[in-house]
């Protein structure tokens, strides 16, 4: 079974409503709205009897203004009575009457689940309140009735209600809170398994597009004039409320919060132990709830007759009440013929699947966790004391509804990358599928001369996540939106951003549809459905709809639910402690996190399944390519971010400041700075000065993880005196001068691209360089992702240097010469392939 979440489902009125059902069914959604279709009688029995009656996922339910009348209410009643998984049911501005009202309140005195209901504006009188007000008697878990309030006569009622509602409410209340803390702590020391609610958002495009500035947006900072570039990528954080979910208010906005500077990063566990926490006792409120004897509020109303509201006979007297009624109109009681409708629509459409979710899949770690509590304690007493002491109130109580929030949030690391061209060489370390990709462009660009430049820019991105992300959901943002009545001049003629020629442009040239499924849709405007979302930095236009789409696509990965042991959360505060402070401890061995592992019952694959999950979600920087490579593990990705940009680096974007320039001179690296700018060698003096007062020992784990990740080499030619490092992403065009490069280089015979039959045209190819030595050709079909070439010559400049006989590299951006002692070794980038030759004497 298909165990991708769907969180949400919003039924357009223009759409049918059979379909919204089917999606519902087929979909497992946790919300659903049909708000504002008009629905039938008999849609809405189907609506009950096929989707509700035994559903498992649905917590949500809108029918607002949908035309439901009292029996379409009644089947919802009929269904009410055995759902146990709605908690908000809004079937306000409908045409309910006091029966659908009284149904509702038959179905209350069952239903164990329902925590909010809203009836407004209906055409009930208050005889259909007070029906209510006797159910919540018997009822003790809603919370919220939401009535009109303005209607003649209606205070006594409201007045009444009230007081019901907040009884309940206390006394949920009582009942939970010690509930809640019991189960708070025993989580907390013993451990368990839930959701970690975190994703990755990677916002990638051309340089200058306005990546930081969308970031800023949405994370509500204010919009600023001048930006300066972004060098590497900066790692922002931020939490995201009122996302669909169990408490989710229909009415109000997403809201995304900047936790940046002030994310304690040190308390991975505490959210989903409350997540956990208030699950627990959710059922263990229902199963208790549920396991009262049938008539236990009978007898004791019996042995109370001031009290007869608060009984099952009066159950059986309204029910009895509306039998009567209703049998006016017809023979069968309203049950029976609501049953009977159910029973036509069962057999009609076979019997209704369950939903619920596989949950195998769903889970992380299962060899790690143990059915009873384990062995070593998640946190020892003290610490324990500490953690709960955040959440006490002043009153000394834990502080519930702080804790509840935060779990219906989703925490998101917002990587916002460099545009520029030179850091494109590392996308290959971070560009993951755990993560959704905003592609930023400008659109003015697209209306302006730089049309070409900038398609190919989206181009390249778009082919570069579906390389590294096959999957990953891909939202194209327009910036500059408010440019949008502005006139640009292109050449002679005069252009303004109309979206459905952006639009049109960015299909017909990029062929999304096709190539990319996985696109966003946005059809929120009124310019039609459209494959990229304009918003304007500067006057905030779209921000709030790309906050929602955003978040309720995050919403809807499936890695955010997947259940995750707190041991490995509790491994992370362990080895990441310090990491912020010390720079030293931005990194740590795979050993060292096994020892801390070991304590916490975590063995070596849980181990190993722990850093895959958490270098997928970005948390910490784990690559098991090689031996070498998976013995480190880099705890602060933002340190080794930084660190990587210090040396691969654009002198256009990022220039030296005077005062580094004078030090630099001062210290007798001028030559150093030129050797690196020219010839993309960088000497370990100016190593040390870039990293300015790094520890040693960092310098060279940095130095190391360059080497095994294949972004710098050792040089090791000209009898160097000084230690030298190449950096193959600096090289510069034209490095060297044409004539330095091996006379071998004959263009005509190597291009092949014209040819119609390319195996003949190949083989004659081939032929041709075998005279000389051994030719291949790498072919990336599509696109040649970035970067190859720049490892190829790292790998084999390393061999070179090895030799100690070899003749000094000749190297520029698309063609490289090199030596291996006499053997010659050429070879050559070109388009999309990299044609390599070797060649002995
Ligand atoms: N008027 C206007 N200015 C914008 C908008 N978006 C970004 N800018 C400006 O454009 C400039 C570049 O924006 P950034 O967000 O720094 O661009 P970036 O894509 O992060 O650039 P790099 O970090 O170099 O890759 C900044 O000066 C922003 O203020 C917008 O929607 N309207
Ligand atoms: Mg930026």
């Amino acid at each position: 079974m298909d165990d991708h979440v769907i969180r949400e489902i919003i039924v357009e009125p223009e759409q049918s409503f059979e379909a919204g059902v089917n999606k519902l069914v087929s979909e497992g959604a946790a919300r659903v709205s049909f708000e504002g279709l008009q629905i039938n009688q008999n849609e809405a029995v189907f609506l009950v009897s096929h989707a509700l009656k035994n559903n498992s996922t649905c917590t949500v339910l809108c029918l607002r203004a949908t035309n439901l009348d009292d029996l379409g209410a009644m089947a919802i009643a009929n269904t009410l009575g055995e759902n146990g998984t709605l908690t908000h049911l809004d079937i306000a501005d409908n045409r309910l009457s006091d029966d659908g009202l009284a149904a509702i309140a038959v179905a209350l005195r069952k239903n164990r689940s329902l925590l909010v209901l809203d009836v407004q504006d209906n055409k009930h009188t208050q005889t259909g309140v007070q029906a209510l007000i006797h159910a919540l008697k018997v009822n003790k878990t809603i919370v919220s009735i939401v009535v009109n309030r303005n209607d003649p006569g209606s205070s006594i009622s409201t007045d009444e209600l009230d007081r019901v509602l907040i009884e309940n409410k206390l006394y949920r209340e009582a009942k939970t809170k010690p509930l809640f803390e019991k189960e708070f702590k025993d989580v907390l020391k013993y451990g368990d398994q839930g959701p970690w609610k975190r994703a990755k958002l990677m916002v990638v495009g051309e340089g200058r597009a306005g990546k930081t500035a969308t970031v800023r947006s949405l994370i509500g900072r204010s919009f600023k004039k001048k930006i300066k570039s972004t060098v590497g990528a900066a790692i922002n954080e931020s939490r995201i409320y009122n996302l669909p979910g169990d408490d989710y208010d229909h009415r109000n906005p997403m809201s995304w919060n900047d936790l940046t500077n002030q994310l304690n990063t040190h308390d991975f566990t505490s959210k989903t132990a409350g997540i956990i926490a208030r699950e627990r006792v959710k059922s263990i409120l229902n199963y208790r709830e549920n396991k009262k004897p049938k008539y236990y509020r009978f007898n004791r109303a019996a042995s109370n007759r001031n009290q007869p509201v608060d009984s099952e006979m009066n159950i059986s007297r309204s029910e009895s009440n509306l039998q009567t009624r209703n049998s006016q109109s017809s023979s069968h009681t309203v049950r029976e013929r609501v049953r009977n409708v159910f029973n036509f629509f069962s057999q009609k459409t076979g019997s209704t699947r369950r939903l619920v979710r596989d949950q195998s899949s769903k889970n992380f770690g299962e060899s790690n966790i143990k059915a009873k509590k384990h062995d070593a304690l998640l946190l020892s007493d003290d610490e324990m004391t500490q953690r709960l002491s955040k959440y006490r109130r002043v009153d000394g109580d834990i502080d519930i509804n702080g804790i509840y929030e935060t779990n219906e949030s989703i925490d998101v690391t917002i990587w916002d990358y460099g545009g520029q061209k030179v850091f494109y060489t590392m996308h290959h370390l971070f560009l993951t599928e755990y993560g959704i990709y905003l592609l930023v462009f400008n659109l003015k660009d697209i209306v302006g001369k730089k049309v070409k430049e900038s398609l190919d820019y989206l181009d390249f991105w778009l082919s570069s996540i579906k390389l590294h992300a096959p999957c990953a959901p891909i939202v194209i943002v327009g910036t500059f939106f408010e440019k949008r009545t502005g006139v640009f001049n292109v050449g002679k003629t005069k252009n303004n951003i109309d979206l459905k020629r952006v639009n049109h442009t960015l299909e017909k040239e990029l062929d999304l549809s096709f190539r990319l499924p996985q696109i966003v849709r946005n059809s929120s405007g009124a310019d039609g459905d459209l494959s990229f979302f304009p918003i304007s930095n500067k006057t905030g236009y779209g921000v709030q709809v790309l906050q929602t789409v955003l978040g309720k696509v995050l919403s809807q990965q499936e890695y955010v639910y997947k259940n995750v042991p707190l041991t490995w959360m509790r491994c992370l505060e362990l080895i990441s402690t310090g990491s912020d402070t010390d720079t030293h401890l931005a990194h740590i061995t795979f050993d060292q996190v096994r020892e801390i592992g070991a304590t916490l019952d975590i063995n070596t694959k849980g181990v190993e399944d722990m850093l895959e999950f958490f270098h997928e979600l970005g948390v910490v920087v784990h690559f098991t390519d090689t031996a070498a490579l998976k013995s480190v593990v880099t705890l602060n990705s933002q340190w080794l971010i930084d660190n990587l940009a210090k040396l691969i680096r654009d002198d256009k974007y990022h220039q030296f400041t005077k005062s580094e320039q004078a030090e630099m001179e001062k210290l007798g690296l001028a030559e150093d700075i030129k050797r690196m700018n020219e010839h993309a060698l960088v000497s370990q003096d100016l190593i040390y000065f870039l990293f300015g007062h790094s520890h040693d020992d960092d310098v060279q784990f940095f130095l190391d993880f360059g080497r095994r990740m294949l972004l710098l080499s050792d040089w090791k030619f000209d009898n160097q005196q000084e230690r030298m490092y190449l950096v193959p992403s600096l090289l510069q065009q034209p490095a060297f001068k044409s004539s330095r490069i091996s006379k071998l280089w004959k263009p005509k015979l190597w291009g092949y691209s014209s040819a119609k039959d390319e195996a003949t045209e190949m083989s004659t190819k081939v032929s041709f360089l075998l005279k000389f030595g051994v030719a291949f050709v790498l072919d990336f079909g599509e696109t040649l992702p970035v970067g190859i070439y720049e490892r190829i010559i790292c790998v084999a400049v390393g061999m070179s240097g090895e030799d100690g006989n070899s003749r000094t590299p000749v190297l520029n951006p698309s063609r490289s010469d090199i030596w291996f002692g006499a053997v010659s070794f050429l070879h050559i980038e070109k388009g999309k392939k990299i044609n390599t030759h070797v060649r002995s004497p």
